[in-house]
């Protein structure tokens, strides 16, 4: 699994690699807040936020113009462009990072694409019309993410026979979907998509046994990072929420993760090289 190949860039996920959250959406979830506001991106703001976390650690930053918060607004195609391409554009010119792009819309993937991004991140799963086609042709590595319903109505009743045994159902027939395309197998990495269309008891069970989630040996990506099963177990607001993240990320990274999608990159680091020095009975990486 060494090698993964993500546009020009190259990451080792044979170690786990650190995804930072660069959400530019009004949402105050995800500290998105600052970095647009008022209807603009604040695209200095932006890189410094993105200059830090790569500071940090992390080797791939995920931008989002597209709020999948359960009841948020519908973002047209436009303003969703509006939003993402220029940080894209700006981080691929300054920084020395993987830039992916958290996207449901073909046009999106296009664009993002011919600016430089090295994965597209789709909650979705490449469900929208045309955005197989689309990742088809970009010839980029894909995120995806399994979702029960969608983020208007996920978490309205959520509900399985056997939530792992769906989500590894889910995944296969999305595989399938890809290739049927022309995506290669070895263009795709999996995500079981904490929070999306599940309880607490479905995360808690999915998180406990992430190395079953293990298909046809693609890599995993993780983003538990704040979510509100954290705070439900531990009682915490968003803003208390690092520690519960932090444990998550050890337990994921015990069972195999990839990649881990956080708000908090600096302390995600720590965590998981000491999980993995654990690992490997050993301080040398
Ligand atoms: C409101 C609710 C705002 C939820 C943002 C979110 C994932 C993702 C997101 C994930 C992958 C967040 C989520 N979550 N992409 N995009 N996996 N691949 O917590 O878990 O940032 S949005």
């Amino acid at each position: 699994m060494s090698g993964f190949k993500f546009g020009t860039r190259e990451l080792d996920l044979s170690q786990t690699q650190i995804m930072g959250i660069l959400n530019v959406t009004p949402d105050s979830f995800s500290d998105g807040g600052q970095l647009y506001a008022d209807n603009v991106v604040h695209l200095d703001k932006v890189l410094l936020k993105a200059e830090m976390m790569v500071a940090d650690g992390a080797s791939i930053l995920d931008v989002g113009g597209e709020s999948t918060r359960p009841g948020a607004k519908v973002v047209s195609v436009g303003e969703e462009q509006d939003r993402v391409l220029p940080v894209i554009e700006r981080i691929a010119k300054e920084l020395d990072v993987v830039i992916s792009v958290d996207t449901s819309t073909p046009e999106v993937m296009r664009e993002s694409a011919k600016l430089g991004a090295g994965l597209i991140n789709d909650v979705r799963a490449l469900g929208k019309e045309g955005a197989l086609q689309a990742v088809a042709e970009t010839q980029l590595p894909v995120c995806l993410m399994h979702m029960q319903g969608n983020p208007a109505s996920m978490q309205d009743s959520p509900s399985y026979v056997d939530v792992i045994d769906e989500v590894c159902v889910f995944f296969q027939q999305r595989i399938e979907a890809c290739q049927g395309e022309g995506i290669d197998k070895n263009r795709i990495i999996l995500d079981p998509g904490f929070g999306f269309g599940k309880t607490v008891g479905h995360n808690l069970r999915l998180l406990n046994n992430l190395a079953k989630l293990d298909i046809a040996n693609l890599p995993l990506l993780v983003g538990t990072s704040r979510k509100s099963m954290i705070g439900a177990v531990l009682e915490r607001d968003l803003e208390q929420r690092l520690a519960g993240s932090l444990a998550t990320v050890a337990i994921a990274v015990m069972q195999g993760a990839n990649i881990m999608r956080v708000h908090d990159v600096k302390e995600t680091v720590d965590v998981v090289r000491m999980t993995q020095a654990v690992m490997m009975e050993s301080i040398d990486k």
